[in-house]
């Protein structure tokens, strides 16, 4: 008997369990076992009915994402198989779900006849995220359970429900109580024993749609796909479910098989990989303990600070938010108290949550206050020696052992951790990204004394935050904004060169960017990175190319969308970029200073020039260690520079280009360009 599975016997019932940590995934010997415990179930004259159940944490994580477009070994029973014997069972199955059921792991339930979920438990089918449709029958059997509309809301949305929604839905029979879910399992098994083998949801058919309804659901979609084949695929799949199910399931399958041998479906497959990975610090025991954290000091209640707070505030943690003055607190507080009114107004948010947040805010202008925190996060302006003084007083007021973070996203870690004095390890960076409560990019930012469980109680908080984490060493930008920066200075080279704003915009935003450099550029401000530029104005290489038409946008005051002029023009109350004459003018006067001859620029050119001096960079990064994997470069930029996931990040898309050919193209433009020297892990990667 294998381990992967193992049958316990209570009373006439009996309990199969799936045993396959960490997350129960369908791996190579699974299926097979558990169709051994089915068939020993089903033999055993003693057994009236049967519970399938998660074991160890009880989370069924579905398919073996490792295997997704790889071939299933020869003669290994198949996640189908086990979902057509339970299909086929003549005793009744309950299903047992206690955690995330998700994707494979739901249409196994979808297989069983009944489904009974504890109250902590979720159900969905996420495969679109991965960008296949479900490929176990879920986009058979749930129209079939629950109607076409709302299988369509689970399946092309691919966001999982909690167990009152999925009961609300239809998708699972039972909520249990609080409590032993097992014993309930069983129980619910002895009340439907007696009833004999309910009729498998496959034996069902799918109401009849309303006219137009696909026609409705792929329009829909359409934009919402933003160019992801995967939402349009499980429409299709859905389409197929209004045949007979042996036909509607062999289609459904060939159309699974299709896109999971695709492009997008093997770069959405590395993201999800990455994305964890990205967790795992390098150079220190990932399995020690983190410090506790539930009360959390900001510093600072602007626009980051208050955005901190209200990330805090969301994930549980009370939260200490501190203003040097009365005034820049109340306004922080107004902030606060704005946004979630906002939500309430729009019905994301009772009233209740709104008060149990705010009633979790203590609002404070002494830095004393901090004396009670776990964790503090310094997010007051760029300037090393205010950040130097406020560490300074924190290490003098805060508990030993709370970790004093900074979210500064430019200033040397190091150096402010200096004014910490004996508390240096307890100092790292906390990078959060605009706005706050809302991107998903958290870059760790690794002081050289950090002690390594303060790093992994960051990251453990930025994952508690529904943050996605990523460790960064320090530079200037760290990961992501100094590759950015690269990526930038390209488009306005290539703008003083010949290409206008829009078209290099929207021939970034063809590749798949959420944005094109200059719209970005309008939306942060041109003050910011012009500020930074007047500052480090005595570090630039005068024998380096430098362009100054920002500059002189800036002196003109055109600071962007904020100012309603900036490499754009912007109507009133609306943030549509309006192409500016004068903007192409001073492009053209530039480079006559400069002496460039403009011409006309093709979009592969753009693409080329702004991703190959990205990824160029991003390889400068990893030969310095500030990034500790490729994956990680991948993480930074889908979850925080809207780089397309279905692309799997720059340094994922430069390999399937070829490291080859952007090593070639990178010495070419060496040629004539300056900053296209190859970085030496580029060259490595080319010639791996
Ligand atoms: N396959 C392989 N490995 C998986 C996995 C999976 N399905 N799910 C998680 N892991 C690994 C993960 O990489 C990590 O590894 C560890 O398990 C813990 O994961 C036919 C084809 C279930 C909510 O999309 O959403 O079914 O880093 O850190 O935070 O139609 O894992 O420790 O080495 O995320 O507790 C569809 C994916 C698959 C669910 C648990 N299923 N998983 O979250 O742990 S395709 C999914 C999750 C499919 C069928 C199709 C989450 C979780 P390591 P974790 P967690």
């Amino acid at each position: 008997m294998s381990d992967k599975a193992r049958l316990e016997r209570h009373g006439r019932i009996a309990v199969i369990f799936i045993e396959n940590p960490p997350v129960n995934a369908m791996s190579v010997g699974v299926p097979g076992a558990l169709i051994a415990c089915l068939d020993q179930a089903q033999a055993d004259d003693e057994i009236d009915a049967i519970v399938l159940t998660g074991g160890n944490k009880g989370l069924i994580g579905g398919a073996d994402i490792n295997m997704l477009g790889k071939p299933w070994p020869e003669g290994e029973p198949t996640l189908h198989m086990l979902i057509d014997a339970l299909d086929a069972c003549k005793k009744p199955v309950v299903a047992a779900l206690q955690a995330h059921t998700l994707g494979g792991g739901y249409e196994i339930a979808l297989g069983c006849h009944y489904r009974l979920i504890h109250p902590a438990g979720q159900v969905g089918l996420p495969e679109v995220n991965l960008g296949i449709p479900p490929g176990a029958g879920g986009t058979q059997r749930l129209p079939r359970l629950i109607g076409l509309e709302k299988a369509a809301e689970v399946i092309v949305g691919g966001k999982p429900a909690k167990a009152a929604k999925a009961f609300d839905m239809g998708m699972v029979d039972r909520i249990a109580a609080e409590g032993d879910l097992l014993e309930q399992a069983i129980a619910f098994a002895q009340d439907v024993a007696g009833k004999g083998a309910a009729t498998p949801i496959s034996a069902r058919s799918v109401t009849l749609p309303s006219d137009g309804f696909f026609d409705d659901l792929r329009a829909s979609w359409a934009k919402k796909a933003k160019g992801l084949r995967a939402p349009m695929a499980c429409i299709d799949c859905l389409e197929a479910s209004l045949l007979p199910f042996p036909e509607g399931y062999a289609e459904s399958r060939r159309i699974f098989l299709d896109c999971a041998g695709s492009e997008e479906a093997a770069a959405l497959r590395h993201m999800f990989f990455a994305e964890r990975t990205a967790a795992k610090i390098d150079g220190i025991d990932n399995k020690q303990s983190t410090r506790p954290v539930s009360t959390v000091g900001v510093i600072g209640a602007g626009t980051m600070g208050s955005g901190i707070a209200i990330a805090m505030l969301d994930s549980g943690y009370s939260v200490i938010l501190m203003e040097r003055n009365k005034d820049a607190l109340d306004a922080g507080c107004a902030r606060i108290d704005k946004n979630y009114a906002g939500q309430v107004a729009k019905g994301r948010m009772t009233e209740d949550a709104k008060a149990k947040r705010i009633g979790a805010l203590t609002a404070v202008t002494d830095i004393e206050a901090m004396a009670d925190a776990d964790l503090v996060v310094e997010a007051v302006f760029e300037d090393l020696g205010v950040k130097q003084a406020i560490f300074a007083d924190l290490a003098r007021v805060t508990k030993p052992g709370a970790i004093l973070a900074t979210n500064t996203s430019y200033i040397d870690v190091n150096k402010i951790a200096e004014a910490a004095g004996e508390r240096v390890s307890d100092v790292l960076g906390m990078h959060f990204f605009s706005p706050a409560n809302i991107m998903k990019l958290l870059e760790i930012v690794r002081a050289d004394k950090a002690a390594p469980d303060a790093l992994l109680t960051a990251m453990s908080v930025g994952r508690k935050m529904g943050k996605t984490a990523v460790v960064a060493g320090i530079c200037d930008g760290f990961i992501g904004n100094r590759i950015y920066n690269v990526y930038r200075r390209e488009a306005i080279f290539l703008l003083e060169e010949g290409a206008s704003p829009s078209q290099v915009d929207k021939a970034m935003t063809d590749f798949g960017m959420a944005l094109g450099p200059f719209a970005v550029m309008d939306l942060a401000g041109l003050d910011i990175a012009w500020a930074q530029r007047k500052a480090t104005a005595h570090l630039r290489d005068p024998n380096k190319r430098y362009c100054t038409l920002p500059d002189r946008l800036c002196e003109l005051g055109r600071f962007g969308q904020k100012t309603s002029r900036g490499f754009y023009i912007y109507e009133e109350g609306n943030r549509k970029p309006i192409p500016d004459p004068e903007v192409e003018a001073l492009a053209a006067e530039t480079a006559a200073e400069a002496g460039i001859t403009r011409r006309t620029i093709t979009d592969e050119e753009i693409v080329q020039r702004c991703l190959f001096a990205l990824v160029n960079e991003a390889c400068a990064i990893l030969d310095e260690g500030i990034a500790q994997r490729e994956s990680d470069i991948d993480v930074v930029f889908c979850n925080g520079y809207g780089f397309p996931r279905r692309r799997g990040g720059p340094m994922f898309w430069a390999g399937r280009v070829g490291f080859d050919k952007v090593l070639s193209q990178v010495k070419q433009y060496s040629q004539t360009h300056d900053f296209w020297d190859p970085s030496p892990a580029l060259v490595r990667l080319a010639n791996n």
